[in-house]
């Protein structure tokens, strides 16, 4: 039964979720109304949706509409104390995020991930290890491709899907097989009063799971361990720390998968990803497959072969012995300490965007140890300045070609230059891609030969 036809849906947020909504609920016989902020000259494709019977609500969100829609679909950007929404929601219209619009037309196991840090990676080898081993895969939520797109086709095996804090707000009856929480440290204190809420948020991922489901959870942070408390599901543990009972430990050698008697052991050493950070990840996808009957080596060969996603410490170029660093994924503090932690030489860090409201501070004592010159771009410099300004030899750059400009000035051969921002991108740029892209252009732009730094 199809429970959309004819009804009023109003989709809030015309982005990369709303028009992937749109194509879903048109498909679905619903009658459409697409509601952005943003004025109508900006939004995309807006002729073409007109064409198709979307009605459009455009610079704002207008309260009657919203109230009088049968439902609320809302994309993730869009906070849910929103007036509209909020007044909709008082009138008992429901309101739905797109993953619980997908969940409920779905059908195939679902494997969901979360945490501050590590998401997008270990959903890309989760993906790959269930396509290596022959299985029809969407991989998609947050990473890139919404999940809703995977109602498109048919005939899905599994579902691999990379979940915000954002898109957690929205589900109701949302129920993955296999839940991760892969870490959680301060982020998106511009959406939340406090890291409660940000925890809050991440904690529905298990909130309808039951006792046959899974929780891949991080024994090593305590604030995972914290928003799992009251999950239902089955617990299984990774450790980067070391050997488990039962779970995936590492003893600094070997990744150890112990369970119902059995062990497996994998080589890190045969890892193309680096970092401690980054063994983590692999544990956490490792996890899944295994306990679904996917071959141990298979399973492992899929991992060994991933060499890492784009603006995650990418090595843009090696100029005049310095090695530039394209981190611009990078966009909390955690992820930050993980890529400083990672590099032994001076470095020159380009830091700085849109504040999210947390606090710089656990950067200090990296930043002491090995920050030669840090570079502040963005609307959070300031604030950036005040907390690690006065460890290092700190400078403001206008934009990132001043910042690029002043980095190769200054660095000496043998050092580092590490765009990691701590910040998101959007008072600058249109989004971390795009200021990873601008980053390496300047980079390779930059002429050989002509460092002053002594
Ligand atoms: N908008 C409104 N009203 C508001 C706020 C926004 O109308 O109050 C409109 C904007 O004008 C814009 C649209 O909403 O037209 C944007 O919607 P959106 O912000 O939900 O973004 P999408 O393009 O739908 O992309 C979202 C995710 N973005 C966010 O959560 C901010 C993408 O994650 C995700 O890839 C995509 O859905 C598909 O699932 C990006 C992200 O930055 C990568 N995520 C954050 C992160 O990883 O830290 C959470
Ligand atoms: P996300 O999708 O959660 O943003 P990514 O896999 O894209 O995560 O990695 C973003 C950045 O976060 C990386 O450049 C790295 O510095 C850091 N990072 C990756 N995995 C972890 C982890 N398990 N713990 C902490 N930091 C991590």
């Amino acid at each position: 039964m199809n429970p959309y036809a004819g009804k009023d849906v109003v989709i809030v947020g015309a982005g990369r979720t709303g028009l992937a909504l749109v194509g879903y609920f048109l498909r679905q016989g619903a009658r459409l109304t697409l509601s952005d902020r943003r004025e109508r000259e900006r939004i995309p494709q807006a002729e073409t949706l007109l064409q198709a019977g979307v009605r459009l609500d455009c610079g704002g969100h207008s309260e009657s509409l919203l109230c009088a829609a049968d439902l609320v679909a809302v994309s993730p950007g869009v906070p849910l104390d929103q007036p509209a929404l909020a007044a909709a929601a008082r009138r008992g219209v429901p309101i739905l995020g797109e993953i619980e619009i997908a969940w409920r037309a779905l059908h195939a196991p679902l494997v969901a991930i979360t945490g501050t840090n590590g998401k997008s990676t270990t959903t890309t080898l989760i993906g790959d290890i269930f396509q290596a081993w022959g299985k029809k895969t969407f991989v998609g939520g947050n990473l890139g491709q919404p999940l809703i797109d995977a109602t498109r086709e048919g005939g899905w095996d599994w579902l691999v899907a990379e979940l915000s804090s954002f898109q957690l707000e929205a589900v109701v009856d949302f129920r993955p097989r296999f839940a991760l929480l892969l870490n959680i440290t301060e982020d998106h204190l511009d959406r939340y009063p406090d890291m409660d809420g940000y925890l809050e948020a991440k904690a529905r991922i298990f909130a309808r799971q039951q006792h046959d489901d899974i929780a891949v959870l991080n024994r090593e942070d305590p604030l995972v361990l914290r928003a799992a408390a009251e999950c239902r599901a089955r617990k299984v543990f990774f450790s980067s720390a070391e050997l488990l009972d039962e779970g995936m430990g590492f003893d600094g050698e070997f990744l150890v998968w112990r369970m119902n008697g059995r062990e497996e052991r994998f080589a890190a050493a045969e890892l193309q990803l680096r970092g401690l950070h980054n063994i983590e990840n692999a544990m956490a996808a490792l996890i899944p497959a295994l306990l679904s009957g996917c071959p141990a080596e298979l399973a492992w060969q899929a991992v060994c072969a991933f060499g890492g996603l784009p603006h995650r410490m990418v090595p843009v170029r090696r100029l005049d012995g310095v090695i530039w660093y394209n981190d611009s994924k990078a966009t909390n503090v955690g992820s930050v300490v993980k890529s400083l932690a990672g590099l032994a030489h001076p470095v020159t860090l380009i830091a700085g965007g849109k504040d999210k409201g947390g606090d710089y501070a656990p950067l200090a004592p990296l930043v002491r140890e090995r920050v030669a010159h840090l570079i502040l771009i963005g609307e959070a410099a300031a604030r950036i300045e005040a907390c690690l300004g006065a460890l290092t030899h700190c400078l403001r750059a206008r934009d990132m070609a001043e910042a690029v400009r002043l980095a190769h000035q200054l660095t000496p051969a043998g050092g580092a230059v590490l765009l990691s921002p701590a910040c998101s991108s959007y008072d600058m740029f249109r989004d971390y891609e795009e200021r990873g892209d601008i980053f390496a252009d300047l980079v390779n732009a930059l002429p050989e030969g002509e460092s002053k730094a002594v």
